[in-house]
C-alpha cells in the first residue's frame, strides 16, 4: 500500500468514529427532550388541602392561571388521595348558614386566574383513601380541554 492510500484510509476511518459519536450524542439529546411538550402554559400554584379522615372529606384549593393564548375549560379532576373530586361552591345563606354546590364547568379565558379559596370555590376530596394530616401531601390532577392533565402537589395544612 502507497503512503498516501495509506492516509486517505486513517483519514476515512478517522471520520467515520467521529460521525459514529456525533449521531449517537444526537439519538440520546432526543430522548431526554421527548416529554417535554409545551403548549403555553396554565400554571398551578398556592395549593394546600385540609386535614381529614380516612373515608371522610377533605377540601382543596389552588389558583389556577391560564397563560396561554386560548380559553380553557375544566373538565375534570382526581387526586391519589380520594376516590373521587369535585369542585364545589359555598354559599352563605341569608341567615348566616352555609352550604355547598357542584360548581359547574369552569371556563377560564386567556390571561385569567381561578383563585380556589376558603368561602368560596374549593375542590372537593371525596372519601380519602387513608387519613391526611400536617405534614403530608398528595397530588390532585386537573383535566383541561385543551392543555391536558396538570398535577399538582399539595401540602396538608390547617390554612394557607
Ligand atoms: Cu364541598
Amino acid at each position: 500500500m502507497k503512503p498516501i492510500q495509506h492516509l486517505l484510509l486513517i483519514l476515512l476511518s478517522v471520520c467515520f468514529l467521529l460521525l459514529g459519536c456525533g449521531s449517537e450524542s444526537n439519538s440520546s439529546n432526543e430522548s431526554d427532550t421527548t416529554n417535554k411538550v409545551v403548549l403555553g402554559k396554565v400554571t398551578l400554584d398556592n395549593a394546600w388541602a385540609r386535614p381529614g379522615s380516612q373515608q371522610g372529606k377533605s377540601a382543596a384549593y389552588l389558583r389556577i392561571s391560564n397563560g396561554t393564548a386560548s380559553t380553557d375549560t375544566l373538565l375534570s379532576f382526581s387526586s391519589d388521595a380520594a376516590e373521587s373530586v369535585e369542585l364545589h361552591e359555598s354559599i352563605k345563606h341569608d341567615d348566616g348558614t352555609t352550604s355547598m354546590q357542584p360548581a359547574g364547568q369552569q371556563v377560564i379565558p386567556s390571561t385569567e386566574k381561578l383563585q380556589l379559596q376558603p368561602g368560596g370555590m374549593h375542590l372537593m376530596l371525596i372519601n380519602l383513601k387513608k387519613d391526611i394530616t400536617v405534614g403530608d401531601s398528595l397530588r390532585i390532577s386537573l383535566d383541561f380541554a385543551r392543555v391536558g392533565t396538570l398535577t399538582a402537589t399539595v401540602p396538608v395544612q390547617i390554612q394557607q
